[in-house]
């Protein structure tokens, strides 16, 4: 069974969780003792030396970034629909990953490692990213019901969970009503698991 070195209110660590519950794949949950700072100790920074979690074993593959652990399991478990193997196709769903890198990242998510988990970091300028990618998305899913292909796919999974807990860092989605209406049809694919906030 593969194991995910996990953190209960991790956002990254848990769209490994949903993506599992949502393929099926059964996963064993390894909780990190993340106050003790065991991710930045042996045996687990041997396994990821960037310091982070979630990290994701199945077999002899060891992998790290959240992204990456999606792509992974959308190409083993996953068959075409989460990720297709077309190239334009594949591209459309890898544009979105990396706003989840990028643009979620260092707005939303820093925003509430700030407010919730005590990050020092400059809030306002995450606020102020935040709010741009929160209008970007907010135009785009005005459009369109799913970030790509109009479909769920792990583009969706790699951005929802970060801007469904924007308020844990003080920012409300009220202006966003198209985000929001994208966040419920997320709660809506079978085998969801509700977001950690
Ligand atoms: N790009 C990585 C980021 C992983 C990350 O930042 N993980 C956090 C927990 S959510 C972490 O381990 N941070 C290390 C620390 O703050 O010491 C991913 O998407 O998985």
């Amino acid at each position: 069974m593969p194991k995910l070195y996990d953190l209960e209110p991790s956002g990254n660590c848990y769209k490994v969780r949903l993506m599992c519950a949502v393929l099926g794949v059964p996963l064993d949950i390894v909780p990190v003792d993340f106050m003790a700072g065991a991710h930045k100790k042996s045996p687990l920074i041997d396994m990821n030396p960037f310091g982070e979690i979630p990290i994701f074993v199945d077999g002899d593959v060891v992998l790290r970034d959240s992204q990456a652990i999606l792509v992974y399991l959308a190409r083993k478990w996953g068959g075409e629909s989460w990720l297709p193997s077309e190239p334009a196709k594949m591209a459309e769903v890898v544009e979105w990953l990396m706003v989840a890198e990028n643009e979620i990242a260092r707005g939303p998510n820093d925003a509430r490692l700030h407010d919730k988990f005590g990050y020092k970091l400059d809030v306002a300028a995450a606020r102020e990213k935040a709010a741009r990618i929160l209008g970007l998305m907010n135009t785009h899913l005005s459009k369109t019901q799913w970030l790509a292909l109009g479909r769920p796919t792990i583009a969706d999974i790699a951005c929802a969970p970060y801007v469904a807990m924007s308020y844990e860092g003080g920012i409300s989605l009220e202006p966003y009503p198209a985000v929001s209406a994208w966040l419920d049809r997320i709660k809506s694919i079978p085998g969801f698991v509700p977001f950690p906030a």
